[in-house]
């Protein structure tokens, strides 16, 4: 399963972020290292479930009136301060949390009513601009520290007639998610001696970097936009080269759980609702404070900052694998029961070793079963395809 880290500073959101995205209940508290062990639990992306090209929903858990739920990991972590990655704050046992991540949220104080260390101060008393550059900073030194310590294997291994600096340089660094593509790729645009000892220690963080930047991308998460001073938002996306997603964690947070409690008709990325339920006049005037900051953005942010980490930055698309083609079902008359989510450029041979590695290694051959028509081995896969896959393995 993918998995999605949160990031940020101590009293940034990430642990209501966490909360309103899974409904699990995590420590939430107005003062810094308020998390200390790590939260992991599942929430989704959201898209378009294929059952709205029938006549019928499908029925699915994950599938609302054709609006369809995939799951992704989500980790929320303690907060990191500047100087993590030397043992500040909670920071390198965060930092070893972040090696399973595939993508980063990194969840900054849109408000500026917090400091670097999380504290509180006056709303906008703090730039949070400052916040977005220091957690990459924090990741790359921390990363650079590893290689650091770990390149006397490197060393080592040059000693050999068959030594091979990718390979050698991939061994280290498969623990952090990094493949021999992504060496050989970073590689290929770096500058840095042939001979592992004669590199520097600039040498080794800019590998460090590079590598961080290519298997850790971020989206910035604009949090507490409720609250945040006008135009904070558009200074931040002025700031930085990331993607900045405005957000109300602490409002998806109240949505989720009036349409819990039955009080609200509200589905996760929704960029409005409807009051079904009985509500005191404060608890309407608390919605219509987080309707107005949905209104200005296009929802909570929540859903979307998800999205965009999973279907932007690590550029995924969703499948839908069948048994039978024309009733869209498996070998047990579910519709639409799984849905993956692939690297887009994905082919049909994928997604067979994606179901299972026996279903990739029978593959004999696919069927789009939108269309009922057979699809070649290199087609490429689109979002939303529904796909039969047939294999000497398969049922
Ligand atoms: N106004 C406003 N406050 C928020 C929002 N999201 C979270 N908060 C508040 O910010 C404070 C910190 O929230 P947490 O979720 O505990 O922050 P954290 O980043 O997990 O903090 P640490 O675990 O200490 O690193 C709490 O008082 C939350 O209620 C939001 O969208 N708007
Ligand atoms: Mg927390």
């Amino acid at each position: 399963m993918i998995t999605v880290a949160l990031a940020g500073k101590p009293n940034a959101g990430k642990s209501t972020f966490y909360t309103a995205a899974t409904m699990a209940d995590v420590d939430v508290a107005n003062y810094p290292f308020t998390t200390i062990d790590a939260n992991r639990g599942v929430t989704h992306v959201r898209t378009e479930c294929p059952c709205l090209d029938r006549e019928e929903r499908c029925g699915n858990e994950n599938c609302r009136d054709g609006k369809r739920y995939v799951p992704v990991e989500l980790l929320d972590v303690a907060g990191l301060v500047p100087g993590a990655h030397e043992g500040k704050g909670l920071g390198n046992q965060f930092l070893d949390e972040l090696t399973n991540a595939d993508v980063v949220l990194n969840v900054v104080d849109a408000s500026g009513a917090t400091n670097a260390e999380g504290e509180p101060v006056a709303v906008g008393a703090h730039d949070p601009l400052d916040d977005v550059d220091f957690i990459e900073e924090e990741m790359d030194l921390w990363l650079a520290g590893i290689v650091d310590r770990n390149w006397e294997s490197v060393e080592r291994k040059s000693r050999s007639p068959d030594f091979d600096l990718d390979e050698s340089i991939t061994d280290l660094l498969t623990g952090f998610g990094a493949t021999e593509h992504d060496v050989a790729t970073v590689l290929r645009e770096l500058e840095y001696p042939d001979d592992p000892k004669a590199w520097t220690a600039d040498d080794r963080e800019a590998l460090a970097r590079a590598i961080r930047r290519r298997t850790k991308p971020i989206v910035v998460v604009a949090n507490k936009v409720d609250a945040a001073p006008d135009g904070a938002v558009d200074r931040l996306r002025e700031g930085t080269d990331k993607p900045v997603i405005p957000a109300t964690a602490d409002g998806e947070l109240a949505l989720r759980r009036a349409a819990e409690a039955g009080v609200l008709d509200y589905d996760p990325g929704d960029d409005d609702f409807e009051i079904v339920g009985e509500v005191s006049d404060g608890q309407r005037a608390g919605l219509d404070a987080i309707r107005g900051v949905m209104d200005e953005y296009g929802g909570t942010g929540v859903q979307t900052a998800l999205n965009a980490a999973v279907y932007d930055l690590l550029d995924r698309i969703t499948v839908f694998p069948v048994q039978d083609a024309s009733k869209w079902t498996d070998g047990t008359g579910n519709v639409l029961p799984d849905a993956f989510l692939l690297p887009s450029g994905s082919t049909p041979p994928d997604l067979a070793y994606a179901v299972h590695t026996d279903i990739g290694e029978g593959y004999l051959h696919a069927v789009d079963a939108r269309s009922s028509r057979r699809i070649g081995e290199s087609h490429e896969l689109s979002e939303g395809d529904v796909i039969k896959i047939v294999s000497t393995a398969g049922p």
